[in-house]
């Protein structure tokens, strides 16, 4: 065999080889509501460091440009193809996307959702954060404890099918007239988490409700566009912005006095723990109600009645630790 020819098969050989590693590797896709959300990059970061320390894992990250159900539609079919491992995803709707992860799931792919749920049959588990009503009380109280006389508050959400905020804001409706029955909730309006759709939707809040003191954003993206538009309308002072915010984007509003105070959790922990969740799932780990799985650093959860767990309450972050957070996510 010539010099040439026998170079040439060893590299073959040593390709073939590589391909067979490279598919040994159990693959997870991480699909997120939309890309471009540092909410979500934090979370991808969690992913990556669960994949390292399981190894053999590669994590795919993806997910549409606009936070919308159809956009992530094709990304699972598309993923379906790639014969994926397992999908974790944050969905856009608790309904629409059912059919295609149930797909999925038909086709041996092991299906989980995090942040923002899907219904029942359309997954194997899924994770919350921390817990639905908590959250809920939680965004209102952000609100209510720098309004000593009660008054009027907006709603700024996410996209009006996003299951994690619906859920939030169900469970804010709820505690208001018990817990806070000066509070008065004039509207819910949904930004899509997009930042000019936020923009717009902020702005219209205000011209149209003269008397608000609060707007509520239970969504990093929203969060961040009411501050700015609360800034740059001079309304510091005067309209408290507040909600669920990453304290690296949104440490300069503290800094201003947009507001007060927000909260959030730890998204690198809920990427984190999404992988390690479907990583049990490849192995043969069954998903079913009182299961406990253990995450790795995060410790460990346990399945409910609907094969849903929950994290952590949520920190709240103001001037006196802001800037700490701020360095970490
Ligand atoms: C946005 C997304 C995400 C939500 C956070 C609080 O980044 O809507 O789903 O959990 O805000």
């Amino acid at each position: 065999m010539s010099l040439l020819k026998k170079l040439a098969m060893t590299t073959a050989i040593a390709a073939a080889m590589m391909t067979t590693q490279a598919m040994a590797a159990e693959r997870i896709a991480l699909v997120v509501k939309s890309l471009g959300n540092g909410f979500f990059d934090a979370a991808a970061k969690g992913a990556e460091e669960a994949a390292k320390e399981l190894g053999d894992v590669e994590v795919i990250y993806t997910g549409p440009t606009s936070a919308t159900a159809e956009g992530q539609i094709e990304i699972i079919n598309s993923l379906i193809a790639q014969k994926v491992d397992a999908i974790a995803i944050s969905a856009n709707d608790p309904d629409a996307l059912v059919p295609a992860l149930k797909k999925a799931m038909d086709r041996g792919i092991k299906v989980i959702s995090w942040d923002s749920g899907v219904a029942q049959d359309g997954r194997m588990l899924h994770l919350n954060p921390s817990d639905t009503n908590l959250i809920g009380e939680t965004i209102i109280k952000l609100a209510a404890d720098y309004m000593p006389d009660g008054g009027e508050v907006a709603i700024l959400s996410a996209a009006s099918t996003a299951t994690n905020q619906n859920a939030w804001i169900d469970a804010a409706k709820k505690v208001l007239p018990e817990k806070f029955p000066n509070i008065k909730l004039d509207a819910v309006v949904y930004g899509d988490d997009d930042s000019v759709k936020s923009t717009n939707e902020a702005k219209g809040l205000i011209s149209t409700y003269p008397n608000l003191k609060a707007i509520i954003a239970p969504t990093t993206v929203g969060v961040v566009a009411a501050a700015q538009v609360v800034t740059d309308q001079n309304l510091i002072g005067k309209i408290n912005v507040t909600g669920l915010a990453l304290p690296s984007e949104f440490k300069k509003f503290i800094d201003n006095g947009a507001s007060q105070a927000v909260a959030l959790w730890n998204p690198i922990d809920l990427g984190y723990s999404a992988v390690y969740l479907s990583d049990q799932l490849i192995k043969g780990k069954e998903a079913k109600p009182g299961e406990t799985f253990s995450i790795g650093k995060v410790g460990e959860i346990k399945l409910d009645d609907t094969n849903s767990a929950a994290m952590a309450a949520p920190y709240t972050f103001d001037k006196s630790n802001i800037e700490k957070f701020s360095k970490i996510y």
